[in-house]
């Protein structure tokens, strides 16, 4: 089947999970299998009351993957056909694909759960169908599947040397750069919503999500920086704290808002501890995941930073 083929039928993705003794880590960019779009949309679900219904909805020209970062829900597809598939997801590493144009109901979301989506477009009212009537009448109209726009992974994939030509940016980083954004909510009695989209009110592209869960209380993560990513860091579940370092002033944020992102330049180095029991931590970035970009010794990083400070 190909990525065109595959694009257009719902599936599970095994998103990558990368255990350790702090917890474990996933993350999905495209590139991974299943994940057919670039990520312009990322919006998250919480405080959903146990047995609240979440109203129905189709979406003309958006794919989403939609993933459990916490608890578990179900979601059923229809295709407006007479075709419907009910999916349990219980697993942060296992997310549901989810074409345009499949009527979608997400319910019976366990207490404390998180569903966090990614999507292929950002927010535009008119591409939503919210009456189900509706939606079987342009499923039925619309013989032709439409695409969803795949251009090639290798355009987003950072090129290392164009940034080693660069000047360093731990000379001019600061922690007075980096700093807390409320997101958009939209509290409803059925739950909460929180977007983060590529837009202009957005400090940066979004083109990478990584979450970090199971993290046993008392552990420590991070510690390093990165020379070009840039992150908005979310507790969605929980609560941690996040210290951020320029080589000349720390600075330490808890972070305990699933609405509240701390948006963290490059060349800052940083630390996350103080995790509470079941907490999860979201992170959206604007690079695709390399190790060239991380710098993982502090001695390192403190002579990186030694080049003259901007005031
Ligand atoms: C950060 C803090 C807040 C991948 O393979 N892909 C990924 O997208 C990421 C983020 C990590 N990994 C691998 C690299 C390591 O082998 O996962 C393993 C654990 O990563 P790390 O030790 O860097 O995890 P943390 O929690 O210390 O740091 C992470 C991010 O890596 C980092 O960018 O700013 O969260």
């Amino acid at each position: 089947m190909t990525i065109e083929d595959s694009a257009m039928t719902p599936h599970l993705i095994e998103i990558p999970r990368i255990p350790d003794a702090r917890g474990n880590l996933s993350f999905i960019q495209r590139g991974i299998p299943g994940v057919p779009f670039d990520i312009s949309r990322t919006y998250w679900i919480y405080d959903v009351p146990a047995d609240a219904d979440r109203h129905g909805r189709a979406l003309r020209n958006t794919a989403e993957i939609i993933v459990p970062l916490a608890g578990a829900f179900d979601v059923t597809l229809d295709d407006g056909h007479g075709g419907t598939r009910r999916y349990h997801l219980d697993r942060p590493y296992r997310g549901l694909y989810v074409p345009p144009m499949r009527w979608r109901v997400i319910d019976n979301f366990t207490t404390n759960s998180v569903a966090f989506v990614l999507a292929s477009t950002i927010y535009d009212e008119t591409d939503y169908i919210s009456d189900y009537n509706n939606f079987v009448h342009e499923a039925i109209c619309c013989q032709e599947a439409k695409k969803v726009s795949t251009p090639c992974i290798a355009e987003q994939v950072y090129n290392t040397e164009e940034f080693a030509r660069e000047t360093d940016i731990h000379h001019t980083s600061s922690v007075d750069n980096c700093r807390l954004i409320d997101l958009p909510r939209h509290a409803h009695a059925h739950g909460s919503l929180t977007v983060a989209q590529n837009d202009s009110d957005s400090p940066m592209e979004i083109r990478r999500a990584f979450f970090i869960y199971d993290v046993p209380a008392d552990t420590a993560r991070g510690g390093h920086s990165h020379h070009h990513s840039q992150q908005m860091i979310i507790a969605v579940g929980g609560s941690f704290d996040v210290t951020l370092d320029d080589g000349a002033q720390r600075r330490t944020y808890t972070l305990n808002r699933p609405y509240r992102a701390l948006f963290v330049t490059p060349g800052i180095w940083r630390t996350m501890d103080n995790f509470s029991s079941g907490s999860v931590c979201l992170v959206l970035t604007d690079t695709g995941y390399d190790e060239s970009d991380y710098v993982r010794d502090y001695n390192e990083f403190q002579c990186l930073t030694r080049g003259p400070k901007q005031s």
